[in-house]
């Protein structure tokens, strides 16, 4: 018989588990909170949703006490959370502070700091006030201070208690395609002011948080992206410079001014020459003053990575330049193998451990080592309180990681399993379950059991320890 092995986490490395407001409070005009864009258009186009919503959704805007207790059981060191902008700030802006809402987030993290569960607040993960998204969302460089005076009031009112911060959860969906609220659907212009406003406001926020708050609070603020990693479909020479640019445009576009502060040079000569050709007067792409790139630069204590996946690039012809889109700015095309071994949940999970270790020795590489926390990393099935590929998924991808730890030296710090519940997986409704815990939807109490995954983290979050892949 092998030899079993087991490989340890560092003494400092921190465990936790995930979710997100709209995902599971529901409650959504309780108490005074604001409508926000998920509220706004699952509501009123219910059949882009297969009919579902998060109006309810596990109801932890009731429950959260027993949601607290079930993060106490799973033994990890922080719970990461959202808050809802529309429950603190009703329209978005800083002029009328709910009450209500303050105090609901003030008993979560009570609820957690009596445990010496330490809280880990998202600012924003997708549910932006719907008064906001009427004035264009994150495509109006306005959101910059919008963002800065709710951020300010978070760390007001919550910062005595909560050390680790993430101001937002990134992404551009909605803003690229119709597929997703805000349902904004400009390629090579949305998402592109979506990602400078998105960086302007963490920064201005990162900043403030340094001057107004830290000598008192000596938190650590931080940032959220996409973590899948890109790799070449095959190894020819052009396949080989698409999946560069692949990476450029997909995780450069927000890491790089981060780290060094500015866009890589093939996204601005690119987007550059393709506006040229399509017939705007300026490129597409947003330009950082001098004073911002200084500004951008380095305006993190930790990256925070959502790891699930992998894609595979190939380069394309030149399209014609009758049609904008980052896709044709970036000359690659993204997409992955059908054989692949899948989540049968969702279509674009792919399980792709190697991946995860790739991308993380990827940016130690390119980005000097910055200090890493994987704020999100699971698998989702149609359901079941055995979920053995949930477990088989989260060993592989811990396994990986910790590599990338030991071996390529990564700085990572901290690992958050994707997701405490079953929740309200976005445009999949209720029918992908990513949860460590069963939500029985059909029940009006939304009667919460523990899967087998639950069980394993347990004993994962105790041991500290991993079976050797
Ligand atoms: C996370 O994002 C989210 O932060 C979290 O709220 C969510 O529950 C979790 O994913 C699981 O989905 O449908 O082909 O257009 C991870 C990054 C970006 C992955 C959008 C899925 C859509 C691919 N996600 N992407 S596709």
């Amino acid at each position: 018989m092998d030899e079993i092995k087991l490989k340890s986490f560092p003494k400092d490395f921190i465990f936790g588990v995930s979710t997100s407001a709209y995902q599971i409070e529901g409650g959504y005009d309780a108490d005074g909170k604001g409508e926000n864009i998920w509220d706004h258009y699952t509501n009123k186009y219910p059949k882009l949703f297969k009919n579902a919503n998060g109006n309810i959704a596990c109801d932890s805007y009731t429950k959260f006490r027993e949601d607290v207790a079930l993060v106490d059981d799973l033994g990890v060191d922080f719970y990461r959370f959202s808050v809802s902008w529309s429950r603190i700030l009703p329209n978005g802006h800083c002029n009328v502070i709910n009450e209500k809402g303050i105090q609901y987030y003030n008993n979560i993290i009570d609820a957690l700091t009596d445990k010496g569960i330490q809280p880990m607040i998202t600012m924003f993960h997708w549910d932006l006030p719907m008064p906001l998204q009427r004035l264009g969302g994150w495509t109006n460089p306005l959101i910059v201070q919008w963002f800065k005076d709710y951020a300010r009031i978070l760390f007001s009112r919550f910062g005595d208690r909560v050390k680790l911060w993430v101001t937002v959860n990134k992404s551009e969906t909605g803003y690229c395609d119709d597929g997703f609220p805000p349902f904004i659907n400009q390629p090579g212009i949305a998402d592109y002011l979506l990602n400078h406003h998105t960086l302007l406001a963490h920064a201005e926020t990162y900043h403030m948080y340094k001057e107004e708050f830290l000598a008192k609070q000596h938190g650590n603020v931080g940032v959220v992206l996409d973590g899948r990693w890109y790799t070449a479909g095959s190894k020819s020479e052009a396949n080989l410079r698409a999946t560069e640019r692949a990476r450029a445009f997909e995780v450069g576009l927000f890491l790089n001014p981060l780290c060094r502060g500015d866009y890589p040079l093939v996204v601005k000569q690119r987007v550059a020459y393709r506006s040229n050709e399509e017939g705007y007067s300026k490129s597409r792409l947003p330009e950082f003053s001098e004073k911002e790139m200084e500004f951008i630069k380095g305006s993190f204590d930790f990256i925070g990575l959502n790891v699930y996946t992998t894609m595979l690039v190939k380069n394309i012809d030149e399209p014609d330049f009758s049609l904008t889109s980052a896709e044709h700015d970036m000359k690659a095309k993204v997409y992955q193998d059908a054989k692949w071994e899948s989540s049968e949940a969702v279509h674009w999970l792919k399980v792709t451990p190697d991946g995860a270790r790739n991308l993380l020795k990827w940016v130690k590489d390119s980005y000097g080592n910055p200090e890493i926390i994987i704020t999100e990393n699971g698998f989702a099935d149609s359901g079941g309180i055995e979920d053995v590929k949930r477990i088989d998924y989260l060993q592989r991808y811990l396994c990986a990681i910790l590599d990338a730890i030991l071996i390529d030296g990564v700085r990572v710090k901290g690992y958050s399993a994707w997701s405490l519940l079953d929740n309200f997986e976005w445009t999949y409704g209720y029918s992908a379950k990513f949860g460590l815990i069963h939500v029985d939807f059909t029940d009006p109490n939304r009667k919460r059991t523990a899967k087998k995954s639950a069980e394993w983290y347990k004993n994962l979050t105790r041991d500290r320890m991993i079976l050797e892949g």
